[in-house]
């Protein structure tokens, strides 16, 4: 980051700052929490933060605010609405380590997205990267990478993967306090991420309320749980060891285990255009071309393909009932300030 697009100015009411952030789609996933208020993940999980979807945030502290603000793609957010508690939580974790002039005042959050907000293409990771930054320069903090991410963390534990570019891990899992690092950066593998969109809409139930569901009643969360670290360490060597097959195949193992334990205790966040879109990923194998599925807390499909293949799998992936749109991404660049407004 250069110092020309770094911003922390004073306002005439008060400080504000900018931050870009990226989504990121776990490898190797993240579903369950330790017990605690900690939000520390009961699994630890490896992700690649995706340049092509973008979450643009500005806070501006102002002492004549009466309460918080959190204006979300254009759309001032109601006192009670659950984006606008969880910012403010976020905030006041940030005036409580901040100067005396931020800790009594309120702030403005302009924030937007250019993909669906909320329908499972991780709004939350990118969106609380983002804040993050953007509220820690705001108020004055000179703060690492990794004390930005233990913050974006305890708000959603994926955004912690969203303040790092490239290839992330998040550990998780007892005697852990759930730190983030770079794994590898955004070169390590030739990938792309074709996004298959199912829908428009925000999905039914979101990650912390299903986890918790998974958590209280799935059969096999257990099994999950006990699985994963292996999973993680297999899906870390075949990054460093940048075999694209093996990254593939075990991403893929990763989400249908995630989503069968899910869906063990009721949670199913696929639709009859996600498995359409997981059976054509699947067919694309048989035929000789490499692609691989994975599927998040929504309907959206995500195909793994090398750059030389991600045409033919666009082209076969729009072709899917269902699959409205795609969106075609590649490994991105961590969370970072600019020089511009949120609108
Ligand atoms: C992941 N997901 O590893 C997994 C896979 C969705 C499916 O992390 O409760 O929004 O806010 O910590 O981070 C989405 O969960 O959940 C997520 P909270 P978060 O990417």
């Amino acid at each position: 980051m250069s110092d020309s697009e770094t911003t922390n100015r004073a306002s005439k009411k008060g400080r504000w700052a900018t931050a870009v952030a990226h989504p990121n789609i776990a490898l190797a996933k993240y579903w369950g929490k330790l017990p605690g208020d900690g939000n520390v993940p009961a699994v630890p999980s490896l992700s690649v933060t995706l340049a092509g979807m973008r979450t643009t945030t500005t806070v501006s502290f102002d002492a004549t605010l009466v309460d918080d603000e959190l204006v979300l793609d254009g759309q001032l957010q109601p006192a009670n609405a659950r984006a606008k508690i969880r910012a403010t939580q976020l905030l006041d974790r940030v005036r409580n380590a901040a100067s005396s002039t931020y800790r009594s005042s309120r702030a403005r959050i302009v924030s937007g997205n250019d993909f669906p907000t909320a329908s499972g293409l991780a709004s939350s990771a990118s969106g609380f990267a983002a804040l993050a930054l953007a509220a820690v320069h705001a108020a004055d903090l000179d703060w690492s990478a990794e004390r930005v991410a233990d913050l974006a963390r305890r708000s959603s534990a994926s955004a912690a993967r969203s303040v790092f570019g490239g290839f992330v891990e998040l550990d998780g899992g007892n005697g852990n306090e759930g730190a983030s690092r770079v794994v590898a950066g955004p070169n390590a593998l030739d990938l792309r991420v074709i996004v298959a969109v199912t829908t428009e809409a925000a999905k039914s139930t979101s990650s912390t309320d299903g986890m918790k569901l998974t958590q209280e009643r799935s059969p096999y969360y257990a099994a999950w749980v006990a699985d994963a670290p292996d999973a993680h360490a297999q899906m870390r060597a075949a990054l460093l060891a940048g075999d694209f097959t093996r990254v593939g195949a075990l991403a893929e193992r990763s989400a249908l285990a995630m989503h069968a334990c899910a869906m063990a205790a009721g949670i199913v966040y696929v639709t009859g255009a996600t498995l359409a879109a997981l059976a054509e990923v699947r067919a694309m194998r048989a035929s000789g071309l490499e692609a691989y599925a994975t599927i998040d807390a929504g309907p959206h499909l995500k195909c793994l393909a090398r750059s030389a293949d991600a045409a033919d799998v666009q082209e076969r992936l729009a072709a899917v009932p269902g699959v409205v749109r795609i969106i075609e991404t590649k490994p991105g660049e961590g969370a970072r300030l600019v020089d511009e407004e949120a609108s």
